[in-house]
């Protein structure tokens, strides 16, 4: 990452990096491989900045030097949160995107980047997908509240680039998992839930584990590590208005998932799928070729991240609150 001078001394400075939702599992992933840049990683909790009103982020942004955000904070989750959270799922992420974004651009805070989602695509878009397919049919129903306000985002980002030049991008990570991931069956993705389910049924030798809908979903699942060694590559390399997929290329259904998961935490009992749970968009393999052309690929296989991701919660989840979330308050 490029350095700056200290206008006074003239010693070079460290460029001010704020990460934004850095308690999350992107944030914490984004903040251990910034760690290993020169840069000064700048946080808050949210007991020290609420995201959400925008005179304390305007307030912040004004009293910091900021050179560079990177916009991790959202409020996320699985299939049923989304399904069944919207006012939450689309006005917090309005809230806090529109309050980061405009409150940078105004203190000229010239570089940004914004996490979109792989599900802000058509829920039948073609496979694998590509950044074009955006805006162009219908989302899916379970996360399109979600999605619209990820969408607004990703065009706000274009619209400052457009009326006030600044250099704001969009990245579009696929389906993620790795430290400090959600362990509540409530709100949780697939990935660590299935983590939880099969390691307290191994535990118990349960004879079964429910596993939601048909299991024939497809998905594309990257390691946190990846991503966030992604967005920093991002952040220094890229600036065009076009969104960028950041995917594994590693598809898998959810019941060889689930299968693949019981293997690493020695489950050996019955997948039972329940089809009165949804199953969501049938696939999202997103189509990362233009990450690619720009001279970066993922390097974690599947089978490792989740043999870590299981490692993870049986060291961890000691300190996981009941509902299997951590203990933070940001
Ligand atoms: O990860 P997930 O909740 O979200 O579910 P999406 C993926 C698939 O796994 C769905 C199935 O077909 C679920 O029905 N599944 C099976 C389970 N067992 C379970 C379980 O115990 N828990 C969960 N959660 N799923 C999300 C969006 O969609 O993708 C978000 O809702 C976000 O907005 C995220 O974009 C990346 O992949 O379907």
């Amino acid at each position: 990452m490029s350095g700056q001078t200290d206008m006074n001394t003239g010693n070079p400075t460290r460029r001010r990096v704020f990460v934004a939702g850095h308690r999350g599992m992107v944030g914490s992933a984004i903040c251990r491989r910034l760690e290993t840049e020169p840069v000064e990683i700048v946080t808050r909790t949210r007991g020290e900045l609420d995201l959400t009103n925008q005179a304390a982020v305007s307030a912040f942004f004004a009293a910091e030097r900021i050179d560079a955000v990177i916009l991790a904070a959202a409020r996320v989750g699985g299939i049923l949160a989304n399904a069944e959270q919207p006012v939450d799922f689309l006005q917090d992420n309005l809230q806090i995107q529109t309050n980061v974004i405009g409150a940078a651009a105004a203190a000229g805070v010239p570089r940004l980047v914004f996490l979109g989602s792989s599900c802000i695509y058509p829920k039948f878009a073609e496979q694998p997908i590509r950044e074009d397919a955006l805006m162009t049919a219908p989302l899916e129903p379970t996360n399109q509240w979600y999605a619209i306000a990820k969408i607004a985002g990703v065009y706000l980002c274009q619209a400052y680039r457009q009326q006030h030049g600044l250099s704001y991008v969009s990245a579009m990570p696929t389906n993620l998992y790795g430290p400090n991931d959600n362990f509540d069956l409530a709100t949780s993705h697939v990935l660590p839930a299935l983590i939880r389910k099969f390691v307290e049924a191994a535990e118990a030798a349960s004879p079964d584990v429910e596993i939601w809908g048909s299991g024939t979903p497809l998905r594309e699942f990257m390691h946190v590590d990846d991503l966030a060694d992604a967005i920093v590559f991002l952040l220094d390399t890229y600036d065009g208005d076009a969104p960028i997929n950041v995917g594994s290329g590693q598809e898998i259904s959810i019941g060889n998932l689930a299968r693949l998961v019981a293997r690493e935490t020695g489950f050996a009992g019955m997948l039972r799928f329940n089809t009165s749970k949804p199953d969501g968009t049938p696939r999202k393999l997103m189509d990362s070729g233009h990450l690619a052309a720009l001279g970066w690929s993922p390097r974690i296989s599947l089978e490792d991240g989740i043999r870590q991701a299981v490692r993870w919660y049986l060291d961890n989840r000691a300190e996981l609150g009941a509902d299997g979330k951590a203990d933070r308050p940001s």
